[in-house]
C-alpha cells in the first residue's frame, strides 16, 4: 500500500493502482472514452489527462500508475480545456444525427459533449461516408459513427479471442471493419454482441427487431406469445434506474400484459425442461462411458464457435436444444394443441439478454418442429426496455403479476441458467436425483459459481466422482478444449465428464443485449440477483416442477423419449 493525494486529499491505495482508479476511490470521476474496466488501458483517446503536482507534463490517468507521495490534480481550467478539445476533435469527425441514433440518450460521447458544455464546433467538420454492415442477424456495424476507441476490437480479439473486428487503413483513413475488410457475416464473428455492449457510441448496436413485435401485437389474427430469459429479470430494472441485480420478474409479466401479449411464458420453465433432457443425456453417457465429456450447447455463440473451430468435438455436444428453442417448440406444439390454436396463427417472441439468440432462431434445424420457424422474433433486453418506454408504461410503479400456465412456472434451477455455472449446477441437482433416486439436502454447488474464467470441481454423487468444468468468456475456452484433445490423443482418461460453456463473461447476465455498462462489479450484482431468485423459489430442482411433470405425462412421455428427441433435440454442422 502507498499513500498518495488526489487534489490534496490523502488516501492509501495498492501499489500499481492507476490514477484513474485512485481518483475513483476518492469519489472523483475522471472522464474516459477509450478506457473500459473490462479491458487493459491503452491510452488512445487522451480525454483522461491529469497533472501530477510538480511536473509540467499532462499524463493519461487510465494508463499511469500513481506513485507514493504524488499529488494528482484531476481538474483545473487548463485540464478541462484540453479535454474539451479532445471531445471537439472527435465531434468534428462524427455525424451530428444524435436524434436518429440508436444510442440517443445513452451515448458516452453525447454525455461528454453535454458535460463539457460544447455549444459549437471550432474545427472543420469532416465526416467520412462509410457503408453500414448489417450482414449478421444480430448486430449492425456503422463505421461512420466509430470514434476509434478500439473497445470493440479489444473485446473481440482479447476477451473473446475471435478476431472478427479490426482497424483497417492508416492515419485519418483508419476505420473499423470486419477483419480482412469483409462483411461481418463472412468473418469468424460468433454474434455474441460483446462489441455492441462495449461500444461507447452508436457504431455497433443490436439489430432492432421491435417493429416486427409491434406489428404482430397489432394483428388481430395473431395469437402473440412471449417468453423471457433468466438473465433479463435481474438487469432490465437498470434501464429504469434500479440497482443492478434487482429482481423485476413480476413487473416484467405485468408490462407484457400491458403491451398486449396473449400469453406470457418464462424461458426458465424451458430451462427446467432442458435440464430434464440434458441430465438424462449426461447420466446415460456417464454410465455407458460414451462420448465424454458432455458439453452444454445452449449458448448459440458457443455453438457457432465450436462448429467453426473444433468441429471434431461436435459428438461431445449435448443434442438438447437451448431453453429458448425448447420453449418455442413447446409453444407451437403442446400449447397450440392444448389451446386448440393452429400453430400458423401463433406469433412467438423471446426477450433475451443476447444478440446471438437472434441468430439461433434462424438456424435451420430448429425451424421445423411445426413445419415453420418455431420462434418468430427474438429481441434483446435493451430493445424490450425501449418498447416499455414507447408504450408509456410506468414500469417502476407496476404491481407484480404472474406468468401464464402451462409454460410459466419455474424452479430455482431454471433461473440460475442466467449466471455462469448455473446450467451445470441445475443439471447436477437433477442428475443426483436421477442417479440415486434421492433428493439433495443442500442444493447449492458453490464450486461452480463465481467469475473465475475456468472453474473445475469434482462432485461426489454417493461415491461416484463426477469431474466438471465451467468456462465462460469465449477466450477462456480453448484451454479446456485443448486439455481434452491432448488427453484423447494420448489415450488417457479425459479430465472432465461434463462441461458448461457460455460465451459471455459471467454468463448471460452480461450478454451482448443487456443494459449498457457491464463491469465485474455489475456482473456480481446481477449474479447475486440470480441466486436470490433461486433461493426465493419454493421448488429448487427442475425435476420437481409440477408443470414439467405434467408436460411429460400429457405430451412428451418421458425424458429422452422418441417424441422428446424429435421436438427438443437438434443437430450440429461441421
Ligand atoms: Fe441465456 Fe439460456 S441462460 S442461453 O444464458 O441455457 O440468452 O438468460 O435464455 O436459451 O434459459 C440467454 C439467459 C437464456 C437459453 C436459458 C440457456
Ligand atoms: Fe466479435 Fe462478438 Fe462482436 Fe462478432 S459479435 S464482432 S464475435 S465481439
Ligand atoms: Fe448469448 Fe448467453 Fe451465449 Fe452470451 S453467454 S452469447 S448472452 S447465450
Amino acid at each position: 500500500q502507498i499513500t498518495v493525494k488526489i487534489n490534496g486529499n490523502e488516501l492509501t491505495v495498492d501499489q500499481g493502482t492507476s490514477i484513474l482508479a485512485a481518483a475513483e476511490k476518492m469519489g472523483v470521476k475522471i472522464p474516459v472514452l477509450c478506457y473500459h474496466p473490462d479491458l487493459p488501458a491503452w491510452a488512445a483517446c487522451g480525454i483522461c489527462v491529469v497533472k501530477i503536482e510538480g511536473s509540467p507534463k499532462l499524463v493519461r490517468a487510465c494508463a499511469t500508475p500513481i506513485m507514493e507521495g504524488q499529488n494528482v490534480i484531476t481538474h483545473d481550467p487548463e485540464i478541462v480545456e484540453v479535454r474539451r478539445s479532445v471531445v471537439e476533435l472527435i465531434l468534428s469527425n462524427h455525424p451530428d444525427d444524435c436524434l436518429y441514433c440508436p444510442r440517443n440518450g445513452n451515448c458516452e460521447l453525447q454525455r461528454l459533449a453535454a458535460e463539457f458544455g460544447i455549444r459549437e464546433q471550432p474545427y472543420e467538420k469532416d465526416v467520412r461516408q462509410l457503408p453500414v454492415d448489417d450482414s449478421t442477424p444480430s448486430i449492425v456495424l456503422d463505421p461512420e459513427k466509430c470514434v476509434l476507441c478500439g473497445r470493440c476490437a479489444k473485446v473481440c480479439q482479447g476477451m473473446q479471442d475471435v478476431w472478427a473486428l479490426e482497424f483497417i487503413g492508416r492515419g485519418d483513413q483508419t476505420r473499423i471493419a470486419g477483419a480482412g475488410d469483409i462483411e461481418l457475416a463472412d468473418t469468424p464473428c460468433i454474434k455474441c454482441g460483446q462489441c455492441s455492449a462495449h461500444c461507447p457510441v452508436g457504431a455497433i448496436y443490436e439489430k432492432d427487431d421491435t417493429k416486427k413485435v409491434w406489428n404482430a401485437l397489432q394483428d388481430p389474427k395473431k395469437h402473440v406469445v412471449v417468453q423471457i430469459a433468466p438473465a433479463v429479470r435481474v438487469a432490465l430494472g437498470e434501464a429504469f434506474g434500479l440497482e443492478p441485480g434487482t429482481i423485476v420478474t413480476g413487473k416484467i409479466y405485468a408490462a407484457l400484459r400491458r403491451l398486449g401479449f396473449d400469453a406470457i411464458f418464462d424461458t426458465n420453465f424451458a430451462a427446467d425442461l432442458t435440464i430434464m433432457e440434458e441430465a438424462t443425456e449426461f447420466v446415460h453417457r456417464f454410465t455407458k462411458g460414451e462420448e465424454l465429456p458432455l458439453i452444454t450447447s445452449c449458448c448459440p455463440s458457443w455453438v457457432d464457435y465450436l462448429e467453426k473451430y473444433f468441429g471434431d468435438m461436435i459428438p461431445h455436444f449435448s443434442t438438447a436444444k437451448s431453453p429458448q428453442m425448447m420453449m418455442a417448440s413447446m409453444i407451437k406444439t403442446y400449447y397450440a394443441q392444448k389451446k386448440g390454436i393452429d400453430p400458423k396463427d401463433i406469433f412467438s417472441i423471446s426477450i433475451m439478454p443476447c444478440t446471438s439468440k437472434k441468430y439461433e432462431i434462424t438456424r435451420d434445424e430448429h425451424m421445423f418442429s411445426t413445419g415453420q420457424q418455431d420462434l418468430d422474433v427474438s429481441i434483446t433486453t435493451r430493445e424490450f426496455s425501449r418498447m416499455i418506454k414507447q408504450a408509456g408504461i410506468d414500469f417502476l410503479n407496476l404491481s407484480d403479476e404472474e406468468p401464464d400456465n402451462p409454460l410459466g412456472m419455474y424452479s430455482g434451477a431454471g433461473t440460475i441458467f442466467g449466471a455462469t455455472g448455473g446450467v451445470m449446477e441445475a443439471a447436477l441437482r437433477t442428475a443426483y436425483n436421477m442417479v440415486t433416486g434421492e433428493e439433495l439436502g443442500t442444493v447449492e454447488f458453490e464450486q461452480v459459481r463465481g467469475l473465475e474464467g475456468i472453474k473445475a470441481a469434482e462432485i461426489d454423487i454417493k461415491g461416484t466422482k463426477v469431474k466438471v468444468a465451467v468456462a465462460h468468456q469465449m477466450g477462456n475456452i480453448e484451454t479446456v478444449l485443448k486439455q481434452i484433445q491432448a488427453a484423447q490423443k494420448a489415450g488417457e482418461e479425459v479430465p472432465f465428464h461434463f462441461i458448461e460453456v457460455m460465451a459471455c463473461r459471467g454468463g448471460c447476465i452480461a450478454g451482448g443485449g443487456q443494459p449498457y455498462g457491464a463491469t465485474d462489479e455489475r456482473r456480481k450484482k446481477r449474479i447475486a440477483g440470480i441466486y436470490k431468485d433461486d433461493e426465493g423459489q419454493k421448488i429448487r430442482c427442475s425435476h420437481q416442477n409440477p408443470y414439467i411433470k405434467a408436460l411429460y405425462d400429457e405430451f412428451l412421455e418421458k425424458p429422452g423419449s422418441h417424441k422428446a428427441h424429435e421436438l427438443l433435440h437438434t443437430k450440429y454442422v461441421d
